[in-house]
């Protein structure tokens, strides 16, 4: 009979740090395979790596290879997700299954992602941006099941706010609506990824890894499930020039419209034509906003506890 065990692995060392109540930070892979050229892509996992290790913490990286859910990764696992050589599909709750059942390789998305820790046990989840509401849903009803997961998984989600590709305003309506608390990190406001600001006030704000380790605490004692966002804004010597990005996303959503883009192709591409457009430097905004959220990261989950 198939069970979880057919399908889930906890790698050995997050398992024992999750037994013995070493803090553990979960990455998602989508990022790497779907959101980042080859090799910037495998450097950024190994630096994140590296920055969760340095703060004392195991992390758990998450993606699916040959059937299995995997939380942790090693290096050749690691190496298939960056190669722009193979086939990597994207992998959302929707999608689960399916790669499963086929025995596919796939990187997760933060929604895919939060499944993991959820199964796993895992409370701290870092990743750059997460899906929204995009622009235009009205008329597409492109929301991302992101949303979905964050209602109901029990994990803190470290991010850089909601990159302007999305509606942020409709964003924050639906995490509102789904009871997922945006806590400003240092901020009271809404981060937009690449850029520290979006003029969208939030109505919480921590200033220190053990002020969102209380937030998770009185949240998950009363039994209200789901995530806590952390929106932690990018270091002010990364932020790109809002001038270009925004261009390049209104450029990158035109395109994708006339194309008649759908489904889980929509992000990717954009990511993709912005990333291009603005050449090096809107992923050197990328990398860095996501080494900063590991840091966070990392101290929110020490200071979180087992
Ligand atoms: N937003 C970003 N960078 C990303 C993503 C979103 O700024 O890499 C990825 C994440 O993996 C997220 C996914 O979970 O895209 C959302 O895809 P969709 O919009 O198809 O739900
Ligand atoms: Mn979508």
């Amino acid at each position: 009979m198939n069970s979880l065990k057919t399908y889930l692995r906890v790698h050995d060392e997050v398992a024992s740090a999750l037994r013995d109540g070493v803090p553990v930070v979960a990455l998602e892979s989508t990022i790497i395979s779907h959101g980042m050229p080859y090799p910037q892509n495998l450097e950024c996992a190994q630096r994140l790596d590296e920055i969760i290790r340095e703060a004392g913490c195991i992390p758990a990286l998450v993606a699916v290879d040959e059937g299995v859910l995997h939380v942790g990764v090693d290096e050749v696992l690691l190496e298939k997700l960056a190669s722009d050589k193979v086939e990597v599909s994207k992998v959302s709750r929707r999608d689960m299954p399916v790669v499963l059942a086929s025995g596919g390789t796939g990187a997760t998305t933060v929604s895919g992602t939060l499944i993991a820790c959820h199964l796993a046990g895992i409370r701290v989840f870092v990743t750059g941006g997460i899906g929204g509401v995009h622009r235009g849903a009205d008329e597409s009803f492109d929301i991302s099941a992101d949303l979905e997961e964050l209602a109901v998984s029990d994990v803190a989600v470290v991010s850089a706010g909601v990159k302007a590709i999305l509606d942020l305003e409709k964003t924050l309506e639906v995490l509102e609506t789904k009871g997922v608390p945006v806590v400003g990190y240092g901020t009271d406001e809404l981060p937009a990824f690449y850029t520290r600001k979006s003029g969208l006030k939030l109505v919480a704000r921590a200033d220190s890894p053990e002020e969102v380790a209380e937030i998770m605490k009185a949240k998950w004692s009363l039994n209200l499930h789901g995530s806590i966002l952390v929106a932690n804004p990018i270091p002010e010597e990364h932020e790109a020039e809002s001038g270009q990005i925004n261009n390049a996303i209104e450029e990158a959503l035109s395109l994708a419209y006339q194309k008649g883009m759908k489904g889980k192709e929509v992000t990717p591409f954009v990511l993709a034509h912005v990333a291009k457009s603005t050449s090096n430097s809107s992923l050197k905004s990328n990398l860095a906003l996501v080494e900063h959220n590991a840091r966070v990261g990392a101290g929110i989950a020490k200071a979180y506890g087992a």
